[in-house]
């Protein structure tokens, strides 16, 4: 059986997988060179340049998945809410969420209709990849935070007030996210993608009992509409040490943890036999080559020999990474023998 998917169900299996969050787009002068300079919603339109742009990382790395060259925001930007992306800042949002009246600009999404580039460059993927290609969403609350934030945020401040303000106005709010990522990533997966990640990278914002209560069902709710595809779901947020026992009640079939906790405690936390993604530093690989080896040994070791693991960053590449530091860690993993 492929290794990624084994490891994703905890199957044994003959080498630790390993690919990494960000690694399209991020730190390669292949990436750079083809893409150009205009917004990165355009590059995704292009399937010919997106299909390639999702290749190069394998090809260079030899990782074990590719993932999908495409964004968190592209749903809602297919629909017509109004979004950009701006280089150097992320997404940002023209007229943010604020009212009830912005539900009705929240329509459902037609894949074929709307989104028609994300399954062409998945089907052309699908036919060439001798890798499984991972699909992805945002979670409802990633998601709806850049929607009210109006643009990437450090407190979430007008995030959490709607939440706590309006929660008839919030939940609503969730239900059309939730209906937006269960289309899309259904569409991704009936285009050929083989797997699953929901990214909800600023969940680590919440206390746990807001989690629980205000974010958690909308992330189930996703897992849950998704179970009859067959194809293993990842659930990732950074900084969440103190919600991954919520996280993992939200049924994905692995867990993604950041480099703030050991994988030993990741699994003490939530059950010896939870499947986990990680979690080395991203910052690791700017530091000399020998803190590299040695930080790459630690995660491996405190998988310990548990066949459910997937070797990932603890959060995406980052831009100034060295392409050659990556090669070694993917040679570092592969040379390791997982269940031993
Ligand atoms: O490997 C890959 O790079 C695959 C493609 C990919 C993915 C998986 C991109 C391309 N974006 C994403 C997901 C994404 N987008 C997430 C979840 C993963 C994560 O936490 O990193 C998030 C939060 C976004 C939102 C986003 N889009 C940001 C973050 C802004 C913030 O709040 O700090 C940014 C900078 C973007 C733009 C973007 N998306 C992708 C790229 C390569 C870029 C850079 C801009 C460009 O090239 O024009």
């Amino acid at each position: 059986m492929d290794p990624f998917l084994a490891a994703c169900r905890g199957l044994p299996h003959e080498r630790t997988p390993v690919w990494f969050m960000r690694q399209a787009g991020r730190s390669l002068p292949e990436y750079r060179s083809i893409r150009g300079t205009g917004s990165i919603l355009d590059a995704i339109a292009d399937p010919g340049l997106a299909a390639e742009i999702t290749l190069q990382p394998v090809r260079r790395y030899d990782t074990d998945a590719a993932i999908l060259f495409s964004d968190i925001v592209v749903p809602v930007h297919a629909i017509g809410f109004g979004v950009d992306v701006v280089p150097g800042v992320g997404p940002v949002i023209e007229r943010p969420f604020e009212r009830t009246a912005d539900l009705d600009r929240l329509r459902p999404l037609d894949p074929e209709a709307d989104t028609p580039y994300v399954l062409e460059t998945v089907r052309a993927l699908a036919s060439e990849l001798t890798v499984p290609l991972i699909g992805f969403a945002g979670a409802p609350f990633t998601v709806a935070s850049y929607l009210i934030e109006g643009g990437p945020s450090r407190t979430y401040a007008r995030t959490k007030a709607l939440m706590l303000g309006d929660p008839n106005l919030w939940f609503a709010l969730l239900d059309r996210l939730v209906d937006l990522a269960v289309a899309s990533l259904r569409s991704q997966v009936d285009a050929g993608a083989g797997a699953l990640q929901l990214f909800d990278s600023w969940a680590g914002a919440l206390a746990p009992p807001v989690y629980e209560r205000y974010v958690l069902p909308a992330s189930r709710s996703v897992f849950d509409r998704i179970a009859d595809l067959g194809v293993p779901g990842i659930h990732f947020g950074v900084g969440t040490g103190e919600i991954l026992h919520l996280m993992a009640a939200a049924g994905s079939d692995v867990l993604g943890v950041d480099w703030r906790v050991p994988l030993d405690e990741a699994r003490r936390r939530i059950g010896p036999d939870t499947v986990l993604q990680g979690n080395l530093d991203p910052a690791v690989c700017l530091a000399p080559i020998e803190a590299v080896d040695t930080a790459v040994g630690d995660v491996l070791r405190r998988n310990g020999d548990h066949p459910g693991y997937v070797f990932n960053l603890g959060h995406g590449v980052l831009p100034e990474t060295d392409p050659a530091v990556l090669e070694h860690v993917v040679d570092l993993v592969h040379a390791h023998r997982p269940g031993g």
